[in-house]
């Protein structure tokens, strides 16, 4: 009798993890776009970029820091690609004003890199829209070491 009411329970556990086990996919998908995002507290188009992240399906956690070059450096981006926020998602840093796009891009092709960044503050990037105006800029790809690639192009021809 004990024994046939363990195997019930055992029974009963097995549904039940099945059951759960779509939910548990769903939040594995969901949980890649949760990303950190470390700006100054006076930084209006970091702001901005927040809600580009946001409004392309991001959950972003804001760090509002006194000194971004120490988030920088410690994920690995060389100052010499830096900008004015430094984001943190699946172990890559996403430093500046870079499209959600790549960031998804990055995260499905996941490659050995340190991240992306849009070094300097383009305009016309987002966060950075200045009316009509929109200047070409590059994407880069930063690997260990600090060699870059272009990862995507915008503005351009
Ligand atoms: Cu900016």
């Amino acid at each position: 009798m004990q024994r046939r009411s363990f195997m019930r329970a055992l029974a009963l556990g097995a549904i039940t993890a099945a059951a759960l086990a779509p939910v548990a996919g769903a939040l594995a998908q969901a949980k890649p776009l949760a990303i950190d995002v470390y700006k100054s507290p006076l930084c209006g188009c970091c702001e901005d970029w927040v809600k580009h992240l946001r409004g392309n399906g991001f959950h972003v956690t804001v760090h509002d820091v006194e000194d971004t070059g120490v988030y920088r450096q410690g994920f690995g981006m060389p100052d010499r690609f830096g900008s004015c926020h430094t984001g943190y998602i699946g172990g890559y840093a996403i430093e500046g004003h870079v499209p959600a796009a790549d960031i998804r891009k990055l995260l499905a092709a996941r490659p050995k890199a340190v991240g992306l960044t849009v070094p300097g503050m383009p305009a016309g990037s987002p966060g950075m829209e200045q009316g009509p105006r929109k200047d070409p800029f590059d994407v880069l790809l930063v690997k260990a070491g600090g060699a870059a690639s272009v990862f995507a192009s915008y503005n351009k021809g």
